[in-house]
């Protein structure tokens, strides 16, 4: 007899004897809103209080278990019950209760599950507290609860990492009880019915002290100490420590109230708000403008990629790392040889550092294959040519690739700077056609600007977005312009860079403005990383200049790779000052008539990231991206910026726009740039900042 609990109908009951089982049916994920928790928590105390209840079994209607908290309620006055009073009086119920769990049982919805006496889980279930990946920690039990059935050392992995297990670790790890063999909620019930004939008392989580007792405090200590030091500056991975080592040390009562206060320490905090906001943003870049939900991608079985150089070769083991078939193109047998043992040699690092299995690695390389023959791309999805930076060199490809694709695959260009739609006029289907433009090292960097040309299909584009989600990419459509949006803006961030030398900072003046800010690097790390000759040949293809970086190219100095760059490295990777580099730059600022002055980091960060935050308002007026939001995964994704801040166009709006604007505004006037002019976006924005 299946029973509505609530008039909207998110929770309900079905009586199986003796069994109750209570179904959550919240799409899509289940989350667990306020029109979750309060008709739970009534039937909860309803079915605590029914005779003819003797277990009670939760479980989840739809693709998922509980996903967790409602994401979207915080920062917003919570309405009661609140979670952890909801899992507390669960916990409290003497009768069985079962957690039957499927999809993915994360954050609060595994918290509820460990209020829970015992779990029972589908086979393809994962488990996991990814509330650090939001800037936050589990804050409804589950820094104390799983360190108790898991113990310390594990619950420390799974809160750190936020990254979830499958169900086969999590029996073994002893937080599921039983896997499901011939339906979940069925085998479920059955487990409920056989623990309520056993009889009781049944042992809360809360009172299993025994993995607690147990637990190696010096191997604890060690690995708290390993995840502080990679915490980046982030506070939500420093905060879970402490959480966890507060279970190990306190009563259980104790460590819960000390788990609330750093919880709402990190809600209300700036990070955790930035990375809140960099989860929509990655939901939102899946919603393309004129693009209709209802369009479906295209199946995509196999891949061709032309060019088996780095950028070809990691686009290769992206894929491959995703599960999808690869044939890799080149034009002569040596330069394909060699670009398979790269991409072996790669993945046999990963096999030395511990990161793959041999299995894993014979695997992926079992999925590419290596040929000079077009010929080879005809059973191809996708094509994506990934030769060089060249216009002509790139069509001549694109329209050798034209004549062996099968009608429907898609063509792909992996170019970071020419004009797409240029290139798609040397295939004879335009519509099939989109720039796919991935960050070097393209297996490792998550970001991908998918380029939408002027006649590129719908459905292309849903389909690139979904493979490059399928992949574990961040996908973001971007439209048509010299450097599409990443690029674009870092011509912005790096334009008064070499004025700032010669005004009087030293590259590394600069470079440590920019780390303190939070950038992994700074530019002048980040140019002698790459070989200043790249940019050296791109300013020469477009008549520009570069007074200090073009005196170092002509004399040979390439960067790291050639030992002197904007720095020194005497053991290739060390960067030292370079004193004749301080001297050439304090006479070609005599020369020009640029007395030398303290340059502050305060004006180094609004010199170069102010203008990068006016180019990405110049994007977003030409419609270039779709919304700020897509701007900050660009920036957060592919070029280290700080996570916690949220990308530049969120940070440029906690900071307060006018201020930025008003600052432009000075730095134009003090190095005698025309006036500023903001964007039609800047001013329509700060005019609304304002009134509100
Ligand atoms: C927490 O639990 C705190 C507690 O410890 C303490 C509390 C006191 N809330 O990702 P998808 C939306 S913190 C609200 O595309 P998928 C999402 O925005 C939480 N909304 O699906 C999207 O909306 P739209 C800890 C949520 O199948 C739609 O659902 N939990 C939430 O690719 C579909 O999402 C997490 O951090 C939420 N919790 O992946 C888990 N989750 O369609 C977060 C999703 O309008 N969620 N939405 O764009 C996920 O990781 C993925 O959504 C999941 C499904 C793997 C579940």
């Amino acid at each position: 007899m299946a029973e509505a609990a609530s008039s909207e109908n998110k929770v309900s009951v079905e009586h199986r004897g003796g069994v109750a089982i209570v179904t959550i049916d919240n799409p899509p994920v289940n989350a667990l809103s306020f029109s979750v928790r309060k008709p739970l928590h009534d039937t909860l105390v309803r079915l605590r209080d029914d005779a003819a209840t003797a277990a009670i079994v939760l479980t989840c209607a739809g693709r998922t278990f509980i996903a967790g908290a409602d994401i979207t309620e915080f920062g917003k006055p919570m309405q009661d019950p609140d979670l952890r009073a909801l899992i507390a009086l669960l916990e409290a119920i003497e009768k069985p209760t079962v957690a039957a769990i499927h999809g993915t049982a994360l954050g609060g919805g595994l918290e509820l599950a460990l209020g829970c006496h015992f779990r029972v889980a589908d086979k393809a279930a994962k488990l996991g507290l990814p509330e650090v990946k939001l800037g936050l920690l589990p804050g409804a039990g589950g820094t104390v609860r799983l360190p108790a059935l898991v113990g310390p050392l594990k619950a420390l992995d799974m809160i750190t990492s936020g990254a979830p297990i499958a169900a086969t670790e999590a029996l073994e790890a002893g937080l599921v009880d039983t896997l499901a063999t011939d339906g979940l909620v069925a085998d479920a019930a059955a487990f409920a019915a056989v623990k309520a004939a056993e009889g009781g008392p049944f042992v809360a989580v809360r009172s299993r002290r025994d993995k607690i007792a147990a637990a190696d405090r010096e191997q604890l200590e060690a690995r708290i100490k390993a995840v502080i030091a990679k915490a980046k500056g982030l506070r939500a991975p420093v905060a879970c420590t402490e959480a966890v080592r507060n279970a190990v040390l306190l009563p259980f009562d104790e460590a819960l109230a000390a788990e609330r206060a750093l919880f709402v320490e990190l809600v209300t905090s700036d990070q955790s708000r930035a990375q809140r906001h960099l989860f929509f943003a990655e939901r939102e870049a899946a919603k393309v403008a004129g693009v209709d939900k209802s369009v479906k991608p295209r199946p995509i079985h196999r891949v061709g990629i032309i060019g088996a150089g780095t950028m070809g070769g990691g686009i290769a083991m992206a894929f491959a790392n995703g599960g999808i078939a690869v044939t890799l193109v080149e034009a002569a047998h040596e330069a394909l040889q060699r670009g398979l043992e790269r991409i072996e040699k790669n993945y046999a690092i990963s096999v030395s550092r511990g990161s793959l299995s041999d299995a894993a690695k014979a695997a992926r390389m079992a999925l590419l294959s290596g040929t000079t023959d077009y010929a080879a791309l005809a059973d191809c999805d996708l094509i994506i040519e990934a030769v060089f930076e060249d216009m002509a060199v790139k069509k001549e490809v694109l329209a050798s690739i034209d004549k062996v694709a099968k009608p429907g695959t898609i063509i792909a260009t992996n170019t970071s700077y020419l004009d797409v739609n240029a290139l798609a006029a040397s295939v004879s289907r335009p519509q099939d056609f989109a720039g796919m433009h991935f960050f070097s090292p393209a297996n490792i960097m998550k970001l991908l600007e998918i380029v939408r040309g002027k006649d590129t299909a719908p459905d292309v584009l849903v389909t690139l977005l979904s493979l490059a989600r399928s992949i574990g990419k961040v996908p973001v459509v971007v439209g048509v312009c010299h450097g599409f949006v990443g690029n674009r803006m870092l011509t912005a961030r790096g334009a008064d860079v070499e004025a700032l030398l010669l005004e009087g900072a030293s590259p590394a003046d600069v470079d440590k403005a920019f780390t303190d800010f939070g950038w992994p690097m700074g530019p002048f790390q980040m140019w002698d990383l790459a070989g200043l000759d790249i940019s050296w040949r791109n300013r020469k293809a477009l008549g520009k200049t570069a007074l200090i970086a073009d005196w170092l190219c002509e004399q040979g100095r390439f960067g790291q790779k050639t030992g002197r760059g904007f720095y020194l490295y005497a053991d290739g990777r060390t960067a030292q000052p370079d004193p004749e580099l301080a001297i050439h730059i304090a006479n070609e600022a005599k020369r020009l008539g640029i007395a030398p002055r303290v340059i502050s980091a305060e004006e180094i960060i609004e010199r170069t990231l102010y203008p990068l935050i006016n180019e990405g308002s110049r994007i977003l007026e030409e419609g270039i991206a779709a919304r700020e939001s897509d701007v900050d995964l660009v920036w957060v994704n592919g070029y280290g910026f700080p996570l916690g801040k949220g990308g530049p166009m969120f940070w440029a709006r906690q900071k307060g726009l006018s201020g930025i604007v008003d600052r432009l505004n000075h730095w134009h006037q003090q190095t005698g740039k025309d006036v500023f002019k903001p964007s039609e976006w800047l001013k329509a924005t700060t005019a609304e900042q304002t009134v509100r």
